[in-house]
């Protein structure tokens, strides 16, 4: 990854071509500029226009901010709406033929739905849900495989004003266990199996590891969709359901359950600075404008698109740019349950040239790894389709940027480097694509009507070249409304006291260029991006220290080249230190013991066994210190107040 000093010495700018810029939606500096000045003279006008004209309401508002009761502020408050009515029943009359979802899986084989046959599915498994006693507000875990079928189940919850809270299929049986029980789920949906790079992972068998470990008493049924021929290992003819069952004597037709624009859409669980990872509580009507809005001027959104997201539907960019933001504006899109190395590494660009696909949206760590694997492969595939790419989750390294916007988006395409969170709800500091010229690794300028800023300590803007805090000054619509069930939290993480509460505090840090142009930097916060994938190292530390071996625990990040950040994990053990055999059978049984707490995603890339850590005199692990020896660099930091200074070379030469 490139350090701070290459970032701020990147200064190629890349201008939309004439052709880009004459046909898209916001065209030229002119277009964003008087999108901005909107926004800024009648902040709220602006957003009301735009909810009243990109989605469709059953009562429309007359109340559009209320900003009585901050953090906790509304949008739209009085209007009624439903989100899956947005999605699909809006479109039946112009486009029910247009194809919704092309679904490539894991084995290649393609499957077409069209928005009128979506309808009719959601509609049906809506109407199974309310069978099974299922009522606006109770709240729906949905633990599935990234199919056609995961996103009928939000939408159907959608429709009927359940709350979903999507659990990445990646996750073990006891992070499951955690945020079932933190939503008091009265409902859980699986699959039998998933199947991924062609291997099966049994996630019906974690659903009902996650329900054998108790608290979980509020779930009523499990809903398993057969996505492979194998069995369950396990039926529990009382809880278990299985989809195909539970829809065929259905109706196709479900009236919406027309909702306040606040009711709670979904709840999706991330991680943050304390070992508990947050359930982010999002609104129905707002954050549906977000991703609408986002759709048209970042994505730049056209008819006759073929749009693809990579992501999973388990964290927010599946949310938003697959199971909604597509849906509500009609577009056609592709979704792929496998990953991007099977059969080989040229998956994606092969697919782009079946699907003729348009508009790309995928990872930095995705393209980096594909440079690895495979540099010349996409040369071997017609690209010529794409006319836009995106990529999202974490910065992009200069290097990689110029291989994606050469090699894949052959020299043509924008690039959109969307800055944003799973508390943002859609894309807020990115390029539009038809004006904002693009510069590899910057996300460049906010939106139009997101009021971004990096400011200092006492909330003073930053100057040119300066890191502060990435900070919005004003509340969006499709902002995080709550931590559920946790309102302290929600206020004191987002909107702290160091600002009055008055800004909503991004936890990033970044800096401005000599263009104005936003750079983020990384997390302020305990807080690892590895891969894209935001992981507490509180989340990680308490995994191990609950290892019965495992006396102590700190995890930091270090840089990585493909994953961005990599895992280290820094052990005292109950026993001896061990060395040697003994270091790395340990070592092993740790790390298949973090895949089993938390998922495989979290697993430490390194492991270093100590004698004890490196502490202030006040007992403060002094975890900057651990940063220096996991990068291999020299220990600058004053160390007079360590405890213990030996302990510096032995965890130095400890690396497994
Ligand atoms: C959408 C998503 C959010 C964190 C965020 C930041 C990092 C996301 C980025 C980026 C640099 C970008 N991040 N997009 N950093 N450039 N374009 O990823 O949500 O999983 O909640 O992660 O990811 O650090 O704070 P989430």
């Amino acid at each position: 990854m490139s350090g701070i000093d290459s970032v701020l010495k990147e200064n190629r700018l890349f201008q939309p071509s004439d052709e880009f810029r004459t046909n898209a939606t916001v065209s030229g500096m002119e277009g964003y500029n008087a999108l901005c000045e909107k926004a800024t003279a009648d902040y709220e006008g602006f957003w009301a226009d735009l909810g009243r004209n990109l989605l469709s309401w059953k009562k429309p508002f007359t109340q559009i901010l209320n900003q009585d009761n901050p953090p906790f502020f509304k949008w739209f408050e009085d209007g009624l709406i439903n989100v899956s009515y947005n999605c699909l029943d809006r479109h039946l009359e112009s486009k029910a033929n247009k194809v919704a979802i092309i679904f490539e899986a894991d084995d290649g084989s393609v499957t077409r739905v069209t928005y009128r046959e979506l309808y009719h599915r959601v509609c049906q498994f809506a109407n199974g849900l309310k069978s099974l006693g299922v009522v606006k507000g109770d709240r729906v875990v949905i633990y599935m495989p990234h199919t056609v079928e995961a996103v009928i189940a939000m939408q159907a919850c959608a429709r009927i004003g359940a709350i979903h809270s999507v659990v990445f299929g990646g996750f073990s049986a006891g992070a499951l266990r955690d945020r079932i029980q933190d939503a008091a789920a009265k409902l859980v949906i699986t699959a039998n199996e998933s199947i991924r790079g062609g291997k099966p992972t049994p996630l019906k068998s974690m659903v009902d590891e996650a329900l054998g470990l108790g608290g979980c008493d509020s779930v009523e049924k499990v809903i398993v969709f057969q996505r492979t021929s194998n069995k369950p290992e396990h039926w529990n003819a009382e809880r278990n359901v299985w989809w195909h069952k539970l829809v065929q004597d259905q109706a196709d037709v479900c009236e919406p359950e027309w909702v306040e624009s606040e009711h709670p859409l979904f709840i999706l669980y991330t991680s943050g600075s304390t070992g508990k990872p947050k359930g982010v509580q999002h609104s129905s009507a707002g954050y549906l404008l977000g991703t609408q809005v986002t759709m048209k001027w970042v994505f730049d959104y056209k008819e006759t698109d073929v749009y693809w997201c990579t992501a999973d539907v388990g964290w927010i960019t599946g949310h938003s740019y697959i199971a909604y933001g597509p849906l509500g504006i009609g577009a056609t899109q592709v979704v792929f349950e496998g990953v991007p190395t099977y059969p080989d590494a040229s998956r994606f660009w092969q697919m782009i040239e079946k699907h003729e696909v348009t508009t790309f949206y995928t990872a930095p760590t995705a393209i980096r790894s594909l440079i690895k694997l495979g540099g010349d492969l996409p040369k071997q595939y017609d690209l010529s389709s794409l006319r836009l790419l995106g990529t999202v989750g974490e910065p992009i390294n200069p290097d990689a940027w110029m291989w994606y916007y050469e090699t894949i988006g052959g020299g043509r395409c924008p690039i959109v480097d969307t800055w944003w969170q799973t508390e943002t709800g859609c894309n807020m500091i990115a390029p539009l694509p038809g004006a904002v010229a693009i510069k590899p690794g910057s996300c460049t300028l906010p939106i139009p009507g997101i009021m971004a800023d990096i400011v200092d300590e006492s909330g003073a803007p930053v100057s040119t070249g300066k890191g502060g805090f990435l900070v919005i000054s004003k509340p969006w619509p499709s902002m995080v409304r709550n931590i559920w069930g946790d309102s302290e939290r929600f206020a004191k993480t987002y909107f702290p006291e160091d600002y009055n509460g008055k800004l909503y505090l991004a936890g990033d840090s970044a800096h401005y260029d000599e263009n104005g142009y936003i750079w983020i930097m990384g997390r302020i916060d305990d807080v690892l991006n590895v891969s894209g994938h935001r992981l507490g190292t509180m989340e990680i530390e308490s995994a191990l220290a609950a290892n019965p071996l495992v006396a102590e625990a700190a995890v930091v990040g270090k840089p990585h080249d493909i994953k961005g950040e990599a895992v280290v994990a820094y052990v005292v053990l109950k026993g001896q230190r061990p060395e040697g055999d003994d270091a790395k059978r340990i070592a092993k049984e740790l790390r298949e013991w973090v895949a089993h707490e938390i998922g495989k995603i979290a697993q430490p890339d390194e492991i270093r066994f100590g004698d004890n850590l490196p502490k202030t005199r006040s007992g403060k692990i002094m975890r900057r210190l651990l940063r220096d020896i996991a990068k291999g660099q020299e220990i600058t930091a004053d160390t007079s107040t360590l405890e213990n200074p030996a302990i510096l070379e032995q965890l130095r030469q400890s690396a497994i």
